[in-house]
């Protein structure tokens, strides 16, 4: 199928069970988490061969978090074990119209302190198919930045496709000195699938392309295309809220070649929203991998947007018989 891999920082995410609130909760669920690290799970589950570079302390944490994803499949061996601690994020689940809310508690981390010379790229991408990586990265600090634009230019060196999901994380970037616009429009130089909205896109070329209106993002496309010259699809996907537990998600996927298209689907159920978007990415980089039809390939992003909807935790597990009983309507018990 082919072979990705994914930078990115693994965290242990900890949330209140159910809908609790962090003062009220007597105890955490902790999953295994991190946005890069969340697709390459999913494309394992599909059948793909992935890897994931990234580093974790050298301690039980540490262990724990690259013993999870390789029972998944995920390929560990570039995950080093170096100084600083795990990273944790802290979730609480939205209810009704309280939304969810993150704390991050990651400073000091293995990976946002490694040195950037940490990463033998040459080394970590032999073989790839694809390289991804997202704003997550860039947002840690000036190694993280140093890091990521390291990374996409190896990658553009050694001919190898990048992808990168804009993942605009204010509480990172705002902690720090930091240049979202001149890092984010550097490292998108190198990819030619980026995930990112009209509002990304405005945030990155200066301009506005305000509103929800397909038109905006259809202008928001057009200039991505015209200023980011080796970039060929954008796609993202936009939530309207009927009411708390039950959305219409909608999905774009403009192209370079092929034009776009739009697609959208009833989310109902939810049990959990954070990693729908790396569902999503995950799910539109399957169906480019496969070379199906622009409408499969929003749908296929699509359907795991909404079933990742329905799984607690930050990683979407579901495997290409799940997309399809999704897309057929199926949902009697399967025995
Ligand atoms: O998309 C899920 C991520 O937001 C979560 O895993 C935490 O990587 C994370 C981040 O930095 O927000």
């Amino acid at each position: 199928m082919g072979r990705f891999v994914a930078f990115g920082e693994v965290m242990l995410r900890m949330s209140p069970p159910g809908r609790e609130l962090l003062l009220q909760t007597p105890k955490l669920d902790v999953w295994v988490a991190g946005a890069e690290a969340n697709v390459v799970t999913q494309l394992a589950k599909l059948g793909h061969d992935t890897a994931l570079v990234s580093a974790v302390p050298a301690n039980g944490l540490g262990d724990a978090a690259v013993t999870h994803l390789r029972g998944h499949g995920v390929d560990t061996r570039g995950i080093q074990r170096l100084a600083g601690r795990m990273g944790f994020y802290f979730a609480t689940s939205g209810a009704g119209f309280r939304a969810t809310d993150v704390l991050y508690d990651r400073a000091g981390s293995s990976f946002a302190t490694a040195p950037t010379d940490a990463w033998d790229w040459n080394a970590l991408l032999a073989g790839a198919d694809r390289f991804h990586l997202s704003g997550i990265t860039p947002a840690l600090g000036p190694n993280g930045t140093a890091a990521a634009i390291a990374a996409a230019e190896a990658a553009t060196r050694l001919g190898i496709p990048v992808s990168f999901d804009g993942n605009y994380r204010a509480r990172l970037w705002e902690a720090w000195d930091s240049d979202p616009r001149a890092t984010l429009t550097e490292l998108i130089g190198h990819a030619d699938v980026l995930f990112g909205n009209h509002r990304d896109v405005s945030l990155l070329l200066g301009e506005t392309f305000h509103g929800d209106g397909p038109e905006r993002r259809r202008e928001a496309a057009e200039a991505a295309f015209a200023h980011f010259p080796k970039l060929q699809v954008i796609s993202s996907t936009a939530r309207h809220a009927d009411d708390a537990d039950r959305n219409r998600v909608s999905a774009r996927i403009d192209t370079r070649e092929r034009g776009f298209q739009t697609d959208e689907a009833l989310i109902t159920g939810i049990v959990d929203r954070i990693g729908a978007g790396d569902a999503f990415a995950s799910g539109i980089l399957h169906g480019l991998r496969r070379g199906l039809a622009l409408e499969d390939v929003a749908q296929t992003g699509l359907a795991l947007t909404a079933l990742k909807h329905s799984l607690p935790g930050d990683a979407s597990l579901f495997t290409q018989g799940d997309i399809d009983a999704f897309l057929g309507g199926s949902f009697d018990v399967r025995r």
